[in-house]
């Protein structure tokens, strides 16, 4: 059994930040004890890795992405190779991705589909949600079967009338399945219909650029859908779980849900809580690559949604990565903001971002693992296995030199996408080295992985749930 023992970092976790030393033996965390200690010392190993001045965190947790997402009428341009292999590149370790049952399919097809487009291909270890666009009698008792599988949470839309959209029948079925077989609801929370409705109009009235696509998803429309969902999950007796959270009204609202003690949840991402308006604004359609639904905010909604990730009231910080190139794919709504492929790359940024939001005084270091890390590990059940470093865990290590600065940028990123939505942006903080199960998968910045390691996770249910 290989053993690593990597020496004299700063290791931080959701609860404690220690001077200590990491012992890994086949995979797995062996210990964590005191540096300089004679138990430390005494260890003998087949490689150590020296982590002077490094912090020693857990490798993140990125429990919203869209490898090769088909969607109007393209595809999200990373595949499972590019987007898992740029995730390690971020300090990312654990992907869960959104398998997507079309309508008319079986949940089971669906699932296959994700299953071939990602198996063998992955560099980092990779789990499923399911989205459910097509709730019948069948999809029904399907579900059980899925959460059997380690599958164990599914998302819904009350947005995108015609392609994942579910009315509020569906959705009310679908969550008394989850509160009778331990599912964890995700709810992508825009009134859908409504918001055709503004955009059939706005294009009536020649407002064809992307600026319009954040004026029709209005942000009580985002707050009236979260209410909806918050409301039928209690009728439902079922958790739920809000996705990319982007405006202040829905934080409110799921505030509101927390303070009655109910199981409801949000996630933002690093997006809306960096980019605005002003990004969709930009002039010669460049606005279009920052298209995503829900929609960036005006800069005013940000201070709501860093109040949520203090208080808890937001939970999670996951990237909903969904890149389309600018060139031949955002292009595609020259004309037609609705015809803009919906969706930001950013797998590869949320760990810096969220580095950079602690030196900004926005949150601590443990809030930042716990958000990162910790917490999606949790809520989708890969906790302790993923999300920390302790004994027993994997030994998915990351060690992230706090001090050097960087610049942001397409021409150095490893995405799959032709631009960066932080282009330019200074950070602090850069990840130097990743482990994956204990194998190396960056090494001080050169790439040492491969695809096909990453392994396929076979989730509990939420370790939220009471
Ligand atoms: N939102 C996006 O921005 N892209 C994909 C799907 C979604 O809900
Ligand atoms: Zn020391
Ligand atoms: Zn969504
Ligand atoms: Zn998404």
């Amino acid at each position: 059994m290989t053993r690593t023992v990597i020496r004299g970092g700063f290791v931080i976790t959701a609860s404690d930040e220690v001077h200590a030393d990491v012992l890994i033996e086949g995979g797995r965390v062996a210990a964590v004890v005191a540096h300089d200690s004679s138990a430390a010392e005494s260890w003998t190993a087949d490689r150590v890795v020296d982590a002077t001045g490094m912090y020693v965190i857990p490798g993140g947790v990125d429990a919203h992405t869209h490898m090769e997402l088909p969607f109007g009428g393209t595809a999200a341009s990373d595949t499972f190779e590019t987007g898992t292999r740029a995730a390690a590149w971020g300090g990312t370790t654990t992907i869960v991705d959104f398998a997507v049952q079309s309508v008319g399919q079986r949940i089971r097809e669906g699932l296959d589909t994700w299953h071939a487009k990602a198996d063998g291909r992955c560099a980092i270890d990779y789990g499923f949600h399911m989205i459910l666009s097509d709730v019948n009698e069948d999809t029904l008792k399907e579900m059980d079967n899925l959460v059997e599988d380690g599958v164990t949470s599914f998302k819904l839309f009350m947005a995108y009338p015609g392609v994942f959209y579910s009315d509020d029948g569906q959705i009310l079925r679908a969550m008394q399945r989850t509160a009778g077989n331990g599912g964890l609801t995700m709810m992508h929370a825009e009134n859908g219909i409504a918001i055709d409705v503004l955009v059939e109009q706005a294009l009536a009235a020649g407002r064809t650029d992307p600026r319009y696509h954040g004026e029709v998803r209005r942000a009580l429309l985002e707050a009236e859908a979260t209410h909806r969902a918050i409301q039928l999950a209690r009728v439902a007796g079922s958790p739920l779980y809000v996705v990319h959270v982007s405006a202040e009204e829905a934080v409110e609202e799921i505030a509101r849900a927390r303070d009655m003690g109910l199981n409801v949840f949000g996630e933002t991402c690093p997006q809306y809580l960096f980019l605005s308006t002003d990004n969709l604004a930009e002039p010669d359609f460049e606005g279009a690559k920052y298209v995503c639904s829900t929609p960036l905010r005006p800069k005013e909604h940000q201070a709501a949604l860093w109040r949520g990730l203090r208080t808890n009231d937001l939970s999670v910080v996951s990237t909903d990565h969904c890149p389309f190139c600018f060139v031949g794919q955002k292009e595609l709504g020259r004309g037609d903001f609705s015809k803009i492929p919906n969706g930001l790359p950013g797998v590869e940024n949320r760990m810096d971002l969220l580095h950079q939001a602690v030196l900004d005084g926005h949150i601590s270091r443990r809030r930042w693992i716990e958000l990162a890390c910790a917490t999606p590990s949790r809520m989708f059940g890969l906790y302790p296995r993923k999300g920390t470093i302790a004994p027993g865990a994997d030994a998915d290590i990351v060690l992230y030199d706090p001090h050097v600065r960087q610049t942001l940028s397409a021409a150095t990123h490893h995405m799959n996408v032709d631009y960066s939505a932080y282009e330019g942006k200074q950070v602090t903080g850069q990840v130097r080295t990743v482990l994956s199960r204990g194998e190396l998968v960056l090494d001080d910045r050169e790439y040492v992985g491969r695809a096909g390691h990453g392994q396929y996770l076979a989730r509990s249910t939420s370790q939220y749930l009471i």
